[in-house]
């Protein structure tokens, strides 16, 4: 691949957010470059991406991509995926210590570790991962699963195994319930759907008659009990748009998502369910995803610019890339 020739000199006032779109702009068609954000991203990332959309979406989007360089708006296991599915291009993530929580709650060794402690107790299992997961992770699996297709695959999955569910526990405990199958599952959380408390959403909805609870299946059991709606962020796009009638939507999960679902149904009004509130009312900003939030016009323009960081092809990649193609694209 050629070397990275758009390096310039940065003017001091080049901040604002309208130049730094134009620089992007231009440095993005220099680059031969498309820009993929995840629904969880600053609302102004999302208006400058070329596609938007949850992991599932963005895994396939990225399938098609024709440039020769692709900038993922969103956290490390995103852009390994991107990078999986086009081991031939450039993939740049904005900053590589946007992490995972539920990524770094399940190290490869662990879950080695752990599959081998099965095996030994004669346990015949396949395991299922949640797309939060490292490639290296990924490589130990037999499927991949994100909040968009995990009920259609656990459904597909022969009875006469168990399953070993990875790492999220309380997507996996929902996923029990839904399909009534067991499963083995690793004690992993959001950092941000696990943080949102009952009171404070039943607070939320005394303050808010008549409006509707719209919650992650990442989020625990006891947020999940008082959702009118539970589904991944391109089920709850697609909720939203199917109901006409205004209506008031409290929703539980990463606050950025609501920029994508005042774009898809501007007649209704989208009220963040509120990381924790102190007593006076105030909220802690933890319904914002601290790693989501390291992707800046910033951050973009200068990978753009210095052509790095970039995803690296790893030797695990090659045997994630089966399961991640037979989950993630067919
Ligand atoms: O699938 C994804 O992208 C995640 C992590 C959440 C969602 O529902 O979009």
């Amino acid at each position: 691949m050629a070397s990275w020739p758009y390096l310039q000199a940065t003017s001091a006032d080049a901040e604002d957010p309208l130049e730094l779109m134009d620089q992007i702009e231009a440095l993005k068609e220099k680059a031969n470059a498309t820009i993929l954000a995840h629904y969880y991203v600053n609302g102004e990332l999302q208006d400058i991406a070329d596609f938007t959309g949850d992991s599932l979406k963005l895994a396939r989007d990225a399938a098609g991509v024709q440039t020769d360089t692709i900038v993922f708006c969103g956290v490390h296991f995103m852009a390994e995926t991107a990078k999986i599915i086009n081991p031939d291009k450039r993939v740049l993530l904005p900053d590589l210590q946007a992490g995972c929580s539920l990524a770094e709650s399940c190290p490869a060794d662990r879950l080695a570790a752990f599959q081998e402690r099965l095996r030994c107790e004669g346990r015949d299992f396949l395991t299922v991962a949640y797309i939060n997961t490292s490639a290296a992770v990924k490589s130990l699996c037999d499927w991949i699963v994100t909040s968009g297709n995990a009920r259609e695959i656990i459904e597909r999955l022969p009875e006469d195994k168990e399953i070993l569910f990875v790492p999220d526990q309380h997507l996996g405990r929902y996923l029990m319930e839904v399909t009534g199958r067991t499963m083995i599952l690793w004690p992993g959380s959001c950092m941000v759907h696990e943080i949102f408390s009952v009171q404070d959403l039943l607070r939320a909805k005394r303050n808010n008659p008549g409006s509707l609870v719209i919650a992650h299946p990442e989020c625990p059991r006891t947020i999940l009990e008082h959702a009118d709606f539970i589904g991944g962020t391109e089920k709850m796009r697609r909720f939203v748009a199917e109901r006409s009638q205004p209506t008031k939507f409290l929703v539980a999960t990463e606050v950025n998502m609501i920029h994508s679902l005042k774009k898809t149904a501007p007649q209704h009004e989208y009220v963040p369910v509120p990381g924790i509130m102190s007593s006076s009312g105030e909220t802690c900003a933890c319904n914002r995803c601290p790693h989501m939030a390291r992707n800046t016009l910033q951050a973009v323009r200068d990978c753009l610019r210095y052509g790095k960081p970039e995803i690296t092809w790893q030797p695990y990649f090659e045997k994630a890339r089966d399961v991640v193609r037979r989950s993630l694209l067919n």
